[in-house]
């Protein structure tokens, strides 16, 4: 045994030292390595070297609501890391999307769609958060749907921009060109392009097929500033497990129930845990706002809440690449998305 390895005891000079137990040899052997400073460098990703031009930075992905910026934000990350739907306002909170290549990091900022008329504290609190970052980014991506004439909507959010991204550079994406048809499309691009001053420059990608989205990927890195890795490069997302887990349970819940309901819904991940059998356990409470909803997402028979149950379970089993079992509870929060508590609670409000 070394000096170093000798555990102090009250007989020492200095002594006094609480009795410590017997360290075996191996990890004796690490934690002298350690104080040494070995083995740290490969530990800290922050110390990996990075070649001289590495770029990164924050990109907004702004637009009205279902124009797919949140199938654009999955797409350049390369993973999905976002719900999407048919239906609007899926996405209620500002979420990051982390790509990570060996010469950038592109953080992109997921966030609500933008526009003027929301009902309720929820929707002004998911438009607030989206406005809010556009002067923290240092690019910001307006994204439109061109399937559809510009609609008022593009239109306030171009009126938003000169203010907002002050002298940032704003990357104007054309989405959804797969259902552009070629003889109008001229027409169309051009209708879109009446909303923006010339500063901005445009790219029509398909988000859903994947087309130009690396293209637009080298006119985004174009416009980034050098810089370090923000986050590890394994690091997809900053949501938590439990806060995808909640995603997937209301991804579900926006794809079989209509019209108010699935706006009514909100999840909460109550249990998260490996069982000793290595089958992971979630269980999922969904609140609704009206008693008159519970018999909805429960359906006859509780076959609703297990159509909602049985395509999370699958989503959720190709993320964590285990077995799942799923429970889910609906409740009733009496006009949630008003309260300032309930919407804490969710992670919906600061
Ligand atoms: N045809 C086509 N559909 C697309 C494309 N991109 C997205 N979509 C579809 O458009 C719908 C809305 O997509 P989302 O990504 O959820 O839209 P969003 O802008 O994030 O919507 P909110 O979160 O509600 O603001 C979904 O049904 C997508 O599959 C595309 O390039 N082509
Ligand atoms: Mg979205």
């Amino acid at each position: 045994m070394t000096e170093k390895q000798r555990p102090l005891t009250n007989d020492e000079p200095g002594g006094r030292a609480p009795a410590q137990p017997e360290v075996d040899a191996e990890s004796a052997a690490l934690i002298e390595a350690f104080l040494r400073g070995e083995g740290a460098a490969s530990a800290d990703w922050r110390a990996e070297p990075l070649p001289p031009d590495h770029k990164s930075g924050f990109v907004a992905v702004i637009g009205r609501p279902n124009v797919g910026k949140s199938t654009l934000v999955n797409a350049l990350v390369g993973q999905k890391v976002a719900i999407v739907s048919p239906k609007p306002q899926t996405t209620r909170r500002r979420l990051l999307g982390i790509r990570t290549r060996p010469d950038h990091q592109a953080i992109f900022i997921d966030t609500p769609g933008i526009h003027d008329r929301p009902l309720h504290r929820l929707g002004t609190q998911m438009v607030e958060s989206a406005v809010a970052i556009i002067p923290d980014a240092d690019v910001i991506l307006f994204v439109v749907d061109v399937s559809v004439p510009p609609g008022p909507e593009d239109a306030h959010i171009a009126r938003l921009l000169p203010a907002k991204a002050e002298a940032r550079p704003v990357l104007f994406v054309l989405n959804k060109m797969d259902q552009l048809r070629l003889e109008t499309a001229q027409a169309r691009i051009e209708s879109y392009w009446a909303l923006l001053p010339g500063y901005a420059d445009s790219m029509p990608v398909s988000a859903l097929r994947g087309t130009n989205v690396e293209r637009l990927m080298s006119h985004i890195l174009d416009r980034l500033p050098a810089g370090p890795r923000y986050y590890p490069d394994t690091q997809l997302t900053d949501q938590t497990e439990r806060q995808i887990a909640a995603e997937l349970v209301r991804e579900a819940v926006l794809r079989y129930t209509q019209q108010e309901v699935p706006h009514a819904v909100a999840v909460l991940v109550e249990h998260y845990e490996e069982r000793p059998n290595g089958v992971l356990y979630v269980g999922a409470t969904l609140w609704v706002e009206k008693e008159s909803q519970r018999p909805i997402l429960i359906g006859k028979g509780g076959e609703m809440l297990k159509r909602i149950g049985a395509a999370a379970r699958k989503e959720l089993e190709r993320m964590v690449g285990n077995q799942v079992y799923l429970e889910l509870w609906v409740k009733v929060r009496p006009d949630w998305r008003n309260r300032p508590r309930d919407l804490r609670e969710l992670g919906l409000e600061e």
